[in-house]
């Protein structure tokens, strides 16, 4: 109706006032009509003011309503997630036994970025829990960031949490050495406190490497405390798993989208 109105309008007013013929006033690549559905601002690019246009927001699984949430460095692999309240009922048992649920938590990573287990949702995640003089630990960092790399693409994320310095009992790891010895780009969390580590020692004790796998369901898939290199065959069984459907809304444009800003439709990964 208002649309009607403002063609009759047109030869009387000049073209310029009659704004709702521009389906995208903000130039940010979404029209208002999809903006109005998701909540973002049709008159502002970038509704949260974080940097990133709504449309990249909306087309890598970020939240365009969220100034804390964005595209980061390390490019972690993540995918949609549920509305809160399918995951409160997602994420109610809150036990810990293979196929349980894992719980979630949130940490500063190297980036200083606020890092929660679950915005991984989806992907298959090795939370590696290493320490500075722990010799089978630093043989499986010289390899772990190629590992990695070759499978992020296909939903790995990798999480290590860095609980001691060079000394056993020392609380004081460096990450950023850790960091530059083994050319690290996942998610890097100095654990000293064991903040998150603690939620991966089911049985009280432990020893180093500890690797914890979460499945795409998001559940806690095996845990091994053994020493040597992570289960690698485990987690290329699960990444052949399908990634869980969630419901996310995408723009009717969302092919030319990704086009126009160099994403690959569907990646996880921005
Ligand atoms: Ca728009
Ligand atoms: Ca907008
Ligand atoms: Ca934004
Ligand atoms: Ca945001």
């Amino acid at each position: 109706m208002r649309l009607t109105l403002c063609l009759l309008a047109i030869g009387l007013i000049p073209l310029t006032g009659c704004e709702v013929l521009d389906p995208d006033p903000d130039d940010d690549g979404l029209t208002t009509e999809f903006e109005e559905s998701i909540g973002t601002n049709p008159r502002l690019a970038d509704t949260d003011g974080d940097g990133f246009d709504d449309a990249l927001e909306v087309l890598t699984y970020f939240s365009p309503r969220n100034e804390e949430d964005y595209p980061y460095e390390g490019e972690y692999s993540r995918g949609p997630l549920m509305s809160s309240s399918d995951w409160d009922e997602y994420t109610a048992d809150d036990g810990w036994d293979q196929g349980d649920i894992s719980r979630g938590w949130k940490v500063e990573d190297q980036f200083g970025q606020e890092l929660k287990l679950k915005r991984f949702f989806g992907n298959v995640i090795l939370i590696d829990m290493s320490a500075e003089w722990c010799g089978p630990c630093r043989v499986a960092a010289e390899t772990l960031d190629e590992e990695y790399d070759d499978r992020k693409e296909d939903g790995f994320v990798v999480i290590q949490l860095l609980v001691d310095g060079l000394q056993m009992g020392d609380r004081n790891p460096d990450g950023e050495r850790w960091i530059n010895e083994f050319d690290i780009t996942f998610p890097l969390i100095e654990d000293g406190e064991f903040h998150a580590s603690q939620r991966y020692i089911p049985s009280g004790s432990f020893g180093i490497p500890n690797y914890t796998i979460i499945d795409r369901e998001y559940r806690i898939h095996t845990w091994y405390q053994s020493g040597g290199m992570p289960p690698l065959e485990v987690i290329d069984e699960l990444l052949e798993e399908d990634r869980p459907e969630v419901e996310y809304s995408l723009p009717d444009n969302a092919a030319e989208l990704y086009e126009s800003l160099g994403i690959e439709p569907g990646s996880w990964i921005y």
